[in-house]
């Protein structure tokens, strides 16, 4: 028996309700099925749906499966036949379904329509949440289809077995430089994928050393193939990232110019030869001229010129191109208070536009800088009208507790969803633009840095589970809410009994607040230890290279990004998000100082100074983490003892790291300011 961390969110344990089961017997003992295939998503459905019926229930369900369009009948075949022929499903894309249910002549029935057979997967999925959060069954009536066209998975795993910004064991793909295909492991994690509706992944790190290069090399290209099989079975299409200078390193080019010839060419045979293998293949992510990797600025070419050969080259097969725009100056010099690193992504790819193939999507990060704590929405998103873009966002929790500190960014990600960009007049939100609602884009959607690993439970800490969880139901339905995310969430992993899964909910919903209360304060960001991202450093990166500098003295904090007298970053963004970021007056509390330099006396919206802020949040901060410990400690005979010693002993991590950032951060700022707590408490 898999444990229940393992289990994660598709929880296959027996239920206790003996009543339930036999009233649902009726339903769930008799399944017809129409399929059109032998193998893919529409077997995997009726397998899924069989497999967790007996799971929770014990009944075998008698299942008969014919050819025909993706369909299942629940209930008794008689019924179920007569009334399915009836009901008609509503216009459906091939991702979409309706489930219907009611009770004829006494029989109930539920039929589950696919658009096409992932539609019908995901059909599945949706009626084990009702089973598993014990919904009511009787008269379904839902029709569902994707917001974003793209919902995708990067993992950052290396073939040495490692994660990059891995907070949760070595990478379930890779060992020693192998490709791991024997574990059920990968299969388990499609699942985990396709059950929240996640249908791309790519499955190797951006950063794209040595061994993962020959990924796309004869040699290791069967594996490739067979992983992309293992995906392919849950609806989930395989890309890989690439290195840009593969021609080089693979090949004997001595150049990986995008407008040379042979270039070109290697690179159209490479792409003949991985559609060989692979026939639906999804593309190449590519992380190109950042952080050191190699890219077209080398040859004195732009990445409209980088990305269209890697695109002309996937074109014939319909395969995409995820260009990132994380590209700035990684060597700047401190000192230089001219260059900006916010600006970095608008400067390079706005002037673009229009200029990429159709079968390039441009990949953006959340926010300018890097997946902080708190960031304004990067102003690129939405600034290309004329170019395909999707949003990335970062799962693991690099700079949001790593896992070990309970950090539920679904709330951060709405926020970012919801922010209305302006850039076509009101209701320019960012999930508009992602689906593609606002610009005619041929491909959208939304990607996520994966944040699981070969620990038994996959996230490290199991409330992270709750992320991926939560990340891929926002893909889907940007319109669901954090509670609703969390409470399905708690209520799935945790049972529906009890007050487990309400503490878990409210922990979740509260836990991005106390994050960031008390580590770095509004909207300032990089106070962390440098490259190890967790622990707080004030300084750790104030006289770097990277340029994420904080800028604080004995007068004042913060990096003054404004037309008037900064660096004018926010010129990026359309008019009423330029004003209201560019006023000391109507700039948002938690983001002043990123956009502005002020003085520990600055008076904030919520009539706090800012130096009595700081102190005020990071007191509270580990305040209501004490608090939580407190909750968690009354559940004690009602979770399971792995999941709640695992879980204790976190928060008593999240406790210590809490008052390391208490301590630093307040010192600091009363030594750099003299200004003394107004409430006298202790500061070192
Ligand atoms: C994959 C940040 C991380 C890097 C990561 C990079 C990226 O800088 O710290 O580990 O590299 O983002 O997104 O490419």
């Amino acid at each position: 028996m898999k444990s229940l961390g393992y289990q994660a969110w598709l929880a296959e344990e027996k239920w206790h309700d003996t009543e339930r089961i036999e009233a649902l017997r009726p339903l769930l003992g008799q399944i017809t099925a129409t399929i059109n295939s032998d193998r893919g998503p529409g077997r995997t459905a009726i397998e899924e749906l069989t497999t967790a019926i007996s799971a929770f229930t014990g009944i075998r369900p008698e299942l008969s499966v014919r050819t025909g369009p993706a369909r299942i009948v629940l209930g008794s075949a008689d019924t179920a036949s007569s009334v399915a022929d009836k009901l008609k499903a509503h216009p459906l894309s091939e991702e979409g379904y309706n489930i219907c249910s009611s009770t004829e002549d006494g029989h109930p029935y539920a039929v589950l329509y696919g658009g096409g057979e992932k539609g019908l997967l995901y059909a599945v999925f949706h009626l084990l949440r009702l089973l598993g959060t014990s919904a009511e069954l009787a008269d379904l009536n839902v029709s569902q289809s994707p917001r974003n066209r793209l919902r995708m998975i990067n993992q950052w795993d290396n073939m040495d077995g490692s994660v990059e910004r891995g907070y949760s064991g070595g990478s379930i793909f890779y060992r020693e430089n192998r490709v791991l295909l024997e574990s059920g492991r990968i299969r388990d994690y499609a699942r985990l994928l396709a059950s929240v509706g996640i249908n791309a992944i790519s499955i190797n790190n951006v950063n794209v050393h040595r061994e993962e290069t020959k990924l796309i090399t004869e040699a290791l290209l069967p594996d490739v193939a067979r992983l992309a099989d293992v995906f392919g079975q849950y609806g989930i299409r395989l890309f890989l990232s690439v290195n840009y200078a593969a021609p080089m390193e693979l090949g004997d080019l001595s150049t990986a110019d995008p407008l040379d010839e042979e270039v070109q060419k290697w690179w159209r045979d490479k792409a003949g030869e991985i559609y060989r293998s692979i026939p639906d293949f999804g593309g190449f992510l590519v992380k190109a001229d950042s952080e050191n990797r190699p890219g077209p600025f080398t040859y004195g070419r732009d990445h409209a010129d980088g990305a269209n050969m890697l695109a002309d080259a996937l074109a014939p097969y319909g395969g995409l191109v995820l260009w990132r725009c994380f590209v700035y100056d990684c060597h700047q010099d401190w000192r230089d208070r001219s260059t900006d690193r916010a600006r970095a992504a608008y400067d390079h790819f706005r002037p673009l536009d229009g200029r990429f193939r159709d079968n390039v999507i441009l990949q953006i990060k959340n926010g300018p800088m890097d997946f902080q704590v708190r960031e304004p929405v990067s102003p690129l998103f939405g600034a290309m009208e004329h170019t395909n873009q999707m949003m990335e966002f970062q799962i693991a929790q690099e700079y949001t507790g790593q896992q070990r500190d309970v950090c539920f960014l679904v709330p951060q990600w709405k926020q970012a969803l919801d922010f209305d960009t302006g850039l076509k007049g009101p209701g320019s939100t960012v999930k508009r633009i992602a689906s593609g609602e606002l610009h005619p884009y041929l491909h959208s959607g939304v990607t996520g840095v994966s944040n699981i690993g070969d620990d038994e439970n996959w996230t490290g800490h199991h409330l992270a589970q709750a992320n991926l969880f939560g990340f891929g139901r926002l893909a889907w339905d940007p319109d669901l809410s954090a509670e609703e995310i969390a409470q399905e969430w708690s209520r799935l992993t945790f049972g529906n009994e009890g007050k487990v899964a309400a503490t878990v909910r409210e922990i979740l919903l509260e836990s991005w607040r106390i994050y960031e209360s008390y580590t770095a304060p509004l909207g300032v960001g990089w106070m962390v230890q440098p490259h190890y991202h967790y622990a707080v450093d004030v300084d750790g990166y104030e006289y770097s290279k990277w340029g994420t500098y904080h800028f604080a003295d004995r007068n004042g904090i913060g990096v003054d990004r404004t037309i008037s007298t900064g660096t004018g970053y926010t010129s990026q963004y359309a008019s009423a998000n330029r004003e209201r970021y560019e006023s000391l007056a109507s700039c948002p509390d938690e983001l002043l100082l990123f956009f502005h330099h002020v003085p520990y006396t600055h008076v904030l919206h919520s009539g706090k100074t800012v130096i009595q802020h700081i102190y005020d949040t990071h007191f509270e901060g580990v305040e209501r983490v004490e608090a939580w410990i407190r909750r968690w400690q009354e559940l004690i005979s009602e979770v399971d003892s792995e999941r709640f010693e695992q879980i204790a002993e976190r928060l008593g991590w999240q406790l210590n790291n809490a008052k390391q950032w208490r301590d630093v951060i307040n010192t600091y700022f009363y030594r750099k300011s003299g200004i003394p707590d107004a409430q006298g408490r202790f500061i070192y």
